[in-house]
């Protein structure tokens, strides 16, 4: 059955692969993102592909009154979402805690955090009126392991995870499915955007080993998706064969 998928943060890596792969089944989508231009391409290369309905949101999420204006502009029929993907997110900086740059620290958990937090408060209630729905947060390896000079987005990833459980607890009666998927190291615009649009620092990242691309990613978001009502993936963590854990990388 056709269902409506909304995907924060679509405008790359991700949040852009995941809304592939569900228009490919036939699923309509809500995409947002800030960078409207990126977005509106992308709901109109989808609509004329997969001949779905898509609309674009853009708005910043770190922003209550954008998200709920944005979502609570949504005619009924879009309000009935199926799958919420809580994928928006980010890293800045890399820098031992008493150098840290406290901007960076307020953007890390202003997106990553509170803009989960607002689209679930904002979406959660539709599903719990409809008695269904699925939530997915795009959590991390580094919401699962602290690793050095990680801290305040580990925290934030910490904090997506413990989120996610919660938000379980509260919406079992419901029949709500909550899943966190964590992903290792995976080549998208993430390094790009840590190193503050370096190049070459975000491209020795993925050096020397195959990581995770944008569609791994998407492989197993959709899959979670596919499972029995009665099965639920609680948490999934991914890694590229070449990871152990956070810190261990195998390299050529
Ligand atoms: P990208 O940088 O490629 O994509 C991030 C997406 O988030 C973009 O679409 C961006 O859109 C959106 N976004 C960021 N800030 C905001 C904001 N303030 N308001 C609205 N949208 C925003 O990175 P990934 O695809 O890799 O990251 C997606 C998620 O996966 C993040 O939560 C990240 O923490 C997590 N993750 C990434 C891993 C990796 O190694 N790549 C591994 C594990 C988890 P725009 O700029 O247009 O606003
Ligand atoms: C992104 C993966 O290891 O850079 O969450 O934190 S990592």
């Amino acid at each position: 059955m056709k269902k409506l998928v909304c995907i924060t943060g679509a405008t790359s890596g991700f949040g852009k692969a995941i809304a592939f792969k569900f228009a490919a089944h036939g699923d309509n989508l809500i995409i947002t993102g800030r960078r409207k231009a990126l977005l509106d391409d992308l709901a109109k290369e989808l609509i004329l592909n997969y001949s779905i309905e898509v609309i674009p949101l853009s708005f910043d999420i770190r922003e209550r009154q954008e998200v709920e204006s944005a979502i609570s502009g949504l005619s009924e029929k879009w309000r009935c979402i199926d799958v919420l993907v809580n994928n928006a997110g980010l890293a800045a900086g890399l820098n031992p805690v008493h150098e840290g740059l406290i901007d960076d620290w307020e953007r890390m958990i202003d997106t990553n955090v509170k803009g989960l937090l607002y689209m679930t408060r904002m979406v959660a209630p539709w599903m719990v009126a409809r008695n269904q729905g699925h939530i997915i947060n795009i959590g991390s390896v580094a919401g699962k392991e602290v690793y050095p000079m990680g801290n305040v987005y580990c925290g934030s990833k910490f904090a997506v995870d413990a989120i996610t459980k919660g938000t379980r607890i509260d919406l079992v009666s419901h029949n709500i499915k909550v899943t966190q998927i964590a992903p290792g190291a995976a080549e998208t615009e993430f390094s790009l955007v840590r190193f503050n649009g370096d190049k070459e620092r975000a491209g020795n990242v993925y050096k020397g080993y195959q990581p995770l691309k944008a569609e791994d990613v998407a492989e197993v978001v959709y899959y979670v998706t596919t499972l029995p009502q009665h099965v639920n993936i609680n948490d999934l963590v991914l890694m590229p064969t070449a990871q152990a854990c956070a810190t261990i990388i195998h390299k050529k």
